[in-house]
C-alpha cells in the first residue's frame, strides 16, 4: 500500500503511534510536507462524513483527532521553519463553546511558519478572553475558528466585546472554521475571512505588511 494511503487508513483507526511513525517515514522518503498535510486532512474529512452518517461516534472521532495531531507535531518543525524575526503578532482561538482544535492548529502552525508570533489561547475561548489577551500581548491580528454553527455567534460576540472596550479599530480581526463563509464575515464585520490554514497565513502575513508600509 502506498504510504499516504496507509497514513489515511491508519488514521481513520485511530492509531496514533502508527500515524506519527508513518509521517515520519513519509518525510524521510522525501515526500513533499503538502502532500502528507493533504492525506491527514482528507482522512480526517472522511471520519467526519462517517461521523455525520452515524457510521462512527465520538470516541472514534476522538482518537482519529488525537492520531491527526500525532501526525501534525511531527510535521510541526517543518511548517513552523522560518529563519526570520517575526513580523508581527496574532492571538488565536476556538470560540466559546467549541473545543475542536486541529484546524486552528494547522492555522497557528502556517501563521508562525508564515513568520508570525501567534499566542495561542486554546479551545472555548470566551468573548472577554480574548479581550484580555488582547490588553495583555497588544496583537496585530485577533484569529478566530469555529466548527460548529452553534458556536459561529461566538465571532460576532468577541467582535461586539471588543469593540465595547475600545480595541477593536486597532485590530486586523480574522475568522475561519468549516461551516464559517465570507458573507458571514461580512456580516459580522470580520476583516478576513479564509478557507483553510494556508491561505490564513498568507493573508495575515498581507496585512501586517500594509499595515507597517
Ligand atoms: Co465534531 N463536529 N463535534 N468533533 N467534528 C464536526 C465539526 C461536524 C461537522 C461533524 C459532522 O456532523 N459531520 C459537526 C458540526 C455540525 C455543525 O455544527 N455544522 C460536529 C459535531 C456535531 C460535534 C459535537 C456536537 C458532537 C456531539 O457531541 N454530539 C461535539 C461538539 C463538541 C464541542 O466542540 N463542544 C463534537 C466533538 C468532536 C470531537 C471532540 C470528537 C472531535 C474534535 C477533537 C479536536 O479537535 N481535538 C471532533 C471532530 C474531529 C470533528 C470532525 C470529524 C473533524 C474536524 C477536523 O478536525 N477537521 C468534524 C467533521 C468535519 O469537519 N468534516 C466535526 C480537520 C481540520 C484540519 O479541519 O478544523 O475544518 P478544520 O480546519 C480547516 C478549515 O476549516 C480552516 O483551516 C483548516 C484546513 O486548512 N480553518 C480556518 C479552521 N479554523 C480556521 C481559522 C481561520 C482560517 C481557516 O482563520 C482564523
Amino acid at each position: 500500500m502506498e504510504i499516504l494511503d496507509e497514513i489515511s487508513e491508519k488514521l481513520q483507526a485511530g492509531a496514533a503511534p502508527k500515524v506519527r511513525q508513518l509521517v515520519s517515514d513519509a518525510l524521510n522518503q522525501g515526500i513533499d510536507v503538502k502532500k502528507i498535510l493533504d492525506a491527514l486532512i482528507g482522512a480526517m474529512g472522511i471520519v467526519g462524513v462517517k461521523f455525520k452518517n452515524n457510521e462512527v461516534y465520538v470516541p472514534e472521532v476522538l482518537i482519529a483527532a488525537r492520531a491527526m495531531n500525532a501526525g501534525l507535531e511531527i510535521l510541526k518543525p517543518i511548517l513552523t521553519e522560518t529563519g526570520i524575526k517575526p513580523i508581527g503578532k496574532v492571538i488565536i482561538g476556538t470560540v466559546a463553546g467549541d473545543l475542536h482544535d486541529i484546524g486552528k492548529n494547522l492555522v497557528k502552525m502556517m501563521m508562525v511558519g508564515a513568520g508570525l508570533e501567534v499566542i495561542d489561547l486554546g479551545v472555548d475561548v470566551a468573548p472577554q478572553k480574548f479581550v484580555s489577551a488582547v490588553k495583555e500581548y497588544n496583537p496585530d491580528i485577533v484569529a478566530m475558528s469555529a466548527l460548529l454553527t452553534t458556536t459561529m455567534p461566538g465571532m460576532k460576540k468577541t467582535l461586539e466585546a471588543l469593540e465595547k472596550e475600545g480595541l477593536r479599530s486597532k485590530l486586523t480581526v480574522m475568522i475561519g472554521g468549516a461551516p464559517v463563509t465570507e458573507n458571514y464575515a461580512k456580516e459580522i464585520s470580520a476583516d478576513i475571512y479564509t478557507p483553510d490554514a494556508a491561505s490564513a497565513a498568507e493573508k495575515a502575513r498581507e496585512a501586517i505588511t500594509k499595515k507597517v508600509a
